[in-house]
């Protein structure tokens, strides 16, 4: 997907356009891309059952993935969709066996490479479905709840209770069930989907299809923007770098004025390169305050969202003042002091204070706006996911 102007933006410190560039991507220009979807649950709840089933394939097909009473499966394997484009659904080991226990299955499938999840459980609701779901938000990612063999389910309360037996209501208490547990992990409106991987014509398994075949554009658009920070990222490196090149001009020019022989030069001096840079970065990363105002409307979030994430904020000129009254303090004391009796040293302690004061505090600066500007963009690229679904 063709990310220039997107990242010429960002390069000219202009986040507005950035998000510009997003938000003008059509549906269609999505279509490229591959969503790469994580089936994933507890183990035997018929993930690779699934999997076959919405490929139309049953279990010793040729093509199909291996299913069974026993848990074998070490790699996760990839299996393209065949209906719906550019969709790789992915089969993924059990969670929770000695193999994969709950605690490390997350870092030992690298579970954040996946775009789109579906959590497989073909129980109650159990806490590793809670844990995954909660994971899964917590990467700012999306997944189904599927809740699968429910002819099982069917069958034993058809055999238990034949009298008040009522296929309906049954599903709907499954349902419930699921969308309590997910819901209880803080997922607004969580989507499940209640299966039989035997009977893909049945129960929900067709509104789970239509659903996925609904949301893809919207899924493959989340995807995309979830993948912008780490585009970002090495571009702002490279603008932090470039600017922290010359810094050093910058300090040694502060320590050419605070070696002048005028009372309060250097302090003042300091204070004022000091000011002049940090707002020079602000704007040139694109992060300040009316830069900021506009790209808060443009992702409709109040501004203080943005800011609130900034943390040079707390490097404002006041603050500064403050610092340089403590450290360049000590030096004008020291050179007005010795002016008169030994004036070049004096010249060279107030000049030396201020340059390093100087080179220190604007690098400290450089790094933290920088870092404001990558926390910025994922925040608007975080509304911007909210708006897409
Ligand atoms: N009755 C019924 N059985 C199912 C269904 N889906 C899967 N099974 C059975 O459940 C068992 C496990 O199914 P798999 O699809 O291998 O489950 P899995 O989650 O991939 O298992 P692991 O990969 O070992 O974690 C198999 O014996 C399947 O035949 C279903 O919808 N209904
Ligand atoms: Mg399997």
């Amino acid at each position: 997907m063709a990310l220039d102007g997107f990242r010429a933006a960002v390069k000219q410190g202009s986040l507005t356009d950035a998000i510009s560039n997003v938000q003008q991507r059509t549906p269609e220009s999505f279509n490229s891309h591959t969503l790469h979807i994580a089936v994933t649950g507890e183990s035997g709840s018929g993930k690779s059952s699934l999997i076959n089933a919405m490929r139309g394939l049953s279990a010793g097909d040729e093509g199909a993935a291996e299913t069974g009473m026993l848990d074998t499966m070490t790699e996760p394997m990839a299996y393209p969709d065949p209906v719906l484009p550019g969709v790789t659904l992915w089969d993924l080991p059990g969670v929770g066996t000695s193999s994969f226990p709950l605690d490390s299955y997350c870092k030992q499938l690298n579970l954040s490479r996946f775009e789109f999840y579906i959590i497989v459980g073909s129980q109650r609701f159990r806490s590793d479905h809670a844990r995954l779901a909660c994971e899964i938000q917590r990467m700012g990612k999306r997944f189904y709840f599927v809740r699968s063999k429910a002819d099982m389910d069917l069958d034993a309360s058809r055999r238990q209770r034949p009298s008040s037996y009522n296929e309906e209501r049954i599903l709907e208490q499954i349902r419930e069930d699921c969308r309590r547990g997910v819901a209880a992990e803080g997922v607004g409106h969580p989507q499940v989907f209640v299966v039989s991987s035997w009977e893909p014509n049945r129960y929900d398994f067709p509104l789970l299809r239509q659903t996925l075949q609904t949301e893809l554009p919207l899924l493959k658009r989340h995807a995309f923007l979830l993948s912008l920070p780490a585009v970002t990222s090495p571009i702002i490196n490279q603008k932090k770098a470039a600017l922290k090149a010359e810094i050093w001009k910058i300090a040694l020019f502060s320590c050419f004025l605070a070696a002048v022989p005028v009372p309060g030069l250097s302090f003042l001096g300091t204070f004022v390169v000091f000011r002049k840079h940090l707002f020079r970065y602000y704007s040139n990363f694109g992060v300040d305050n009316r830069s900021l105002s506009a790209l808060a409307q443009q992702v409709g979030k109040p501004v203080e969202e943005l800011t609130a994430v900034m943390t040079s904020l707390g490097m404002t000129p006041m603050t500064a003042l403050k610092l340089l009254l403590d450290s360049v303090g000590a030096a004008v004391m020291v050179r007005e002091y010795s002016w008169k009796r030994l004036p070049v040293f004096g010249a060279m302690v107030s000049g030396g204070v201020a340059l390093i004061t100087t080179y220190f505090m604007l690098r400290k600066c450089l790094a933290s706006v920088a870092d404001d500007t990558q926390r910025v963009l994922s925040k608007a690229l975080e509304a911007e996911r909210e708006n897409t679904i």
